[in-house]
């Protein structure tokens, strides 16, 4: 412990400023946070300015009531009891008079607890759920389960230890996830193979063997004819296709239509690197593949998904060390056993918004987790992840009342008027809400636009267990370090003391017995025989003994019991059973006439340091190291547009402009124009028109939520594969006083 520590007392706490949830020591004196121990993660740019973030002077403190008109930037401190008492009268009353299906809630990228939001609204009465796991790793959980009967999930990242090539397909951890970006590291240097696939230069495509620059979007075409090489040159595991899946035939004839010349005129990847491609994956084997956001961001993302489950059981790499390892459940009470998905009355469930997205509905969660069920004997992941109400659809009922009217919003962790598509129709829903409650740690241009704004407890100040939501094994516990509340400072909640205290005020006391989430986590960890406070000090718990290719004894937990190479699920529900390729809805080829206007492909939303999608932006120090939005676009193309390398750009498409700074990228396609995502500037004022300068940077004023674009059957919406045009922006349109 360094000096400036001493006298402090330890805490080992769970860090949920980005995605490696590193367990920390949090040094603490008198109740305050002094600092934290150095993060495992190199190059964390967070865990030194601990203290900072965590006591930032923008950090909510009290629960915060609107007085003003929505939008116009009047608070009024009140009380939790308080708040609690007004939002469960309102909700009542909306119930009453429009039906519980009237409430919506809504979810971000897992920074908090995620079942008891689930469970709030089961027994509120409301199939609304919905947020961004459609297209964060939800549809990639589906699909998984579909054809394999479970998610092998890549955050076990010890197997990269016996890997001997990893297919990277739009995946960027430098940025993203450091965990896996060291595990490749270490692979790379015993010799693994390591082949990316994306088309922009990344940490990733530059320390790569072979970098596939794919046209955006056409990644289940490049994965088509990888998957024809490997059967046409008999690259295949004959035994492991014989006798462990199903649909082969058909599939073989499917991938006669993607010959590598064919393949390449459509990504745009010479004919040469997708052969090559194909025969290193079937020969370097164990193989594995980690697909990220630019395969979960297409539109045409069931394909594309569905080709990259499909390919490891080409070449017979599922449930092998260091392959696609199935790691079954772990042995506790489940996060969705905890969302009481038996409480939803029956007709309830059927008035989901988005249910014809019929993977992503209630009905296709239940069926493939029966199957997945009846193997691992629990389900793999779980409702809030799985089955979603579908946002794009949702903002539409809240704008305009189309299937009906949804009137209520409760948003926890989750920034939608930054980080949703089409943020001027969020906004137009979010204007038009009865009642709008927003938990966070700092305001936000969403929480701009609400009735209470309740102030979250950080994760310092709260225990957390953490097993990534059943898809592996392995436990993860931290515990609070410092309270919640200090008079007279602040006076926050956590976001399960949230759920809980509006639960009880609308009748629902008997199914929230844990007066703390600590007591809710032993409930859970009961059946092993662990308290939370065991678990704390374990740090983190794993089965001894790892079992592989456990299907030889069960099958896969398919319907099948087989890989589904043809599969029963979509033709069950009406898709086609085979995976093929569909060009965007935007694009060059099947919008030449959009792309006359706009020619070029945009891309959105690739990770970059110190900032985690719309977060950090009040952090000073981090914004006097990267102070503003930048785009990235080929210097040939900028300079055809008068652009100079650092110039503020327009970037205009269909439904809107933005502008950001230009950054000269030389190994970019020169058709391709990348922006960043989650940009809004917390130091412009925060009532209308302003909205912490919402409108000036933001991407998603660009993007794209047509719901006749949104994928068939997963219901994802496109946030990378768009066309834009781009020209220099004047002197006069920039007023971001940090620029
Ligand atoms: N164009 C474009 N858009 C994108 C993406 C893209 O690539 N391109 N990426 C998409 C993806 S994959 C995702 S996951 C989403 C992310 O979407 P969001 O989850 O909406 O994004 P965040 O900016 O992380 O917003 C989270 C909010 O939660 C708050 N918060 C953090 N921790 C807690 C907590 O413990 N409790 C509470 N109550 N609040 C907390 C933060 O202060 C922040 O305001 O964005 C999506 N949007
Ligand atoms: N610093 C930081 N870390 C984060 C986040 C953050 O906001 N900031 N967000 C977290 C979240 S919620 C998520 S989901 C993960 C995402 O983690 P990743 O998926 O690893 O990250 P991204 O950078 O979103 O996308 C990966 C790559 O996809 C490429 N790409 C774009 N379009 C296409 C395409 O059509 N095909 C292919 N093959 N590639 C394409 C991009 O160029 C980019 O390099 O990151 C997590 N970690
Ligand atoms: S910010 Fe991320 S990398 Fe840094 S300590 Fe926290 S979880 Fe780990
Ligand atoms: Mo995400």
């Amino acid at each position: 412990m360094s000096e400036k520590y001493e006298g402090a007392e330890v805490k080992r706490s769970m860090c949920f400023w980005c995605k490696p949830r590193c367990l920390l020591n949090v040094y603490v004196k008198d109740g305050r946070l002094l600092g934290v121990s150095k993060s495992p993660i190199a190059g964390c740019p967070r865990w030194k300015r601990a203290a900072e973030i965590f006591y930032h002077p923008a950090r909510l403190r009290y629960p915060l009531k609107r007085v003003g008109e929505r939008g116009e930037g009047k608070w009024k401190q009140i009380t939790w009891d308080q708040a609690f008492d007004e939002i469960a009268e309102r909700l009542s009353k909306i119930r009453d008079t429009y039906g519980a299906e009237a409430l919506a809630v809504e979810h971000g990228t897992s920074r908090t607890y995620e079942e008891f939001r689930y469970r709030f609204a089961n027994l509120f009465g409301t199939p609304n759920n919905f947020g961004q796991g459609h297209i964060c790793h939800g549809n990639s959980a589906v699909v998984a389960c579909m054809v394999l009967g479970w998610w092998p999930y890549w955050m076990n990242v010890e197997k990269l230890e016996k890997t001997r090539c990893v297919l990277m397909i739009g995946r960027n951890p430098g940025p993203s996830h450091q965990t896996i970006r060291d595990g490749l590291k270490k692979a790379r240097r015993r010799g693994a193979k390591v082949i990316a696939v994306d088309p922009r230069p990344s940490e990733i495509t530059k320390e790569s063997d072979l970098w596939l620059r794919i046209r955006p979007g056409t990644d289940a075409a490049l994965l088509l004819g990888m998957m024809n090489v490997i059967v046409e040159e008999d690259l295949y595991d004959k035994e492991f296709v014989e006798k462990w899946t199903h649909g082969f035939d058909k599939l073989r004839e499917r991938l006669k239509e993607y010959p590598p010349s064919k393949v390449s005129e459509i990504t745009r990847v010479p004919e040469e690197q997708i052969v090559k491609a194909a025969r290193i994956y079937a020969i370097e084997k164990p193989s594995c593949a980690m697909e990220g956001m630019g395969v979960a961001h297409q539109p045409n993302s069931l394909n594309a998904l569905l080709c990259r489950y499909l390919l490891p059981a080409l070449v017979g790499c599922i449930d092998i060390e260091g392959g696609e390892e199935l790691m079954g459940p772990a042995p506790f009470i489940t996060e969705h056993e905890a969302e009481l998905p038996d409480a939803l009355p029956e007709e309830q469930k059927k008035k989901m918004i988005g249910s014809h997205f019929r993977l992503f509905s209630r009905e296709g969660y239940e069926y493939i987790q029966r199957n997945v069920e009846r193997v691992w004997g629990k389900r793999c992941d779980f409702q809030g992840a799985m089955c979603l109400a579908s946002a794009p659809l949702v903002f539409r009922a809240m704008a305009y009342g189309d299937p009906y009217p949804v009137k209520a919003l409760i948003g926890v962790a989750c920034n939608p008027m930054v980080t949703m598509p089409n943020v001027r129709l969020v906004y137009r829903a979010l204007k038009n809400l009865e009642l709008y409650v927003v938990v966070d740690k700092f305001m936000t241009p969403s929480a701009e636009l609400a009735d209470y704004v309740l102030p979250a407890a950080d994760w310092p100040e709260r225990d957390f267990m953490f097993n990534y939501h059943n898809t592996t094994p392995l436990i993860i516990a931290g515990e609070a370090a410092v309270p919640k509340v200090m008079p007279g400072e602040y006076d926050r909640r956590d976001d399960y003391e949230f759920w809980r205290g509006l639960g009880i005020r609308l009748g629902q006391e008997e199914y929230w017995p844990w007066e703390n989430v600590r007591e809710y986590y032993n409930w859970r960890l009961k059946p092993m025989g662990l308290t939370f406070k065991e678990l704390v000090k374990m740090g983190k718990w794993f089965p001894e003994k790892r079992e592989f290719r456990k299907y030889e004894k069960t099958g896969f937990g398919t319907p099948t019991g087989k890989v589904e190479f043809y599969s029963t699920i979509l033709e069950r529900f009406g898709y086609d059973p085979l995976p093929k390729y569909e060009e965007p809805p935007e694009s060059p080829v099947s919008s030449p006439e959009i792309a006359k206007e706009y020619p070029y492909i945009l891309i959105t939303g690739a990770r970059f340091l110190p900032y985690f999608h719309s977060e950090f932006r009040q952090v000073e120090a981090f914004r006097k190291l990267y102070p503003y939005p930048v785009c990235e676009i080929h210097p040939e193309t900028a300079k055809k547009h008068g652009i100079e390398e650092g110039d503020w750009v327009w970037i205009e498409t269909k439904r809107g402009r933005i502008i950001q700074r230009c950054r000269y990228v030389e190994d970019l396609d020169p058709d391709v124009v990348h922006a960043q995502h989650g940009w809004w500037f917390p130091e412009l004022p925060g009532e209308e028109p302003w909205l912490h300068g919402v409108w000036i940077s933001n991407v998603n004023v660009l993007t794209d939520d047509d719901p006749d674009h949104i994928d068939k059957a997963l219901g994802s919406w496109p946030l990378r594969t768009m066309l834009c045009k781009i020209y220099k922006a004047e002197k006069s349109a920039i007023s971001i006083p940090l620029s």
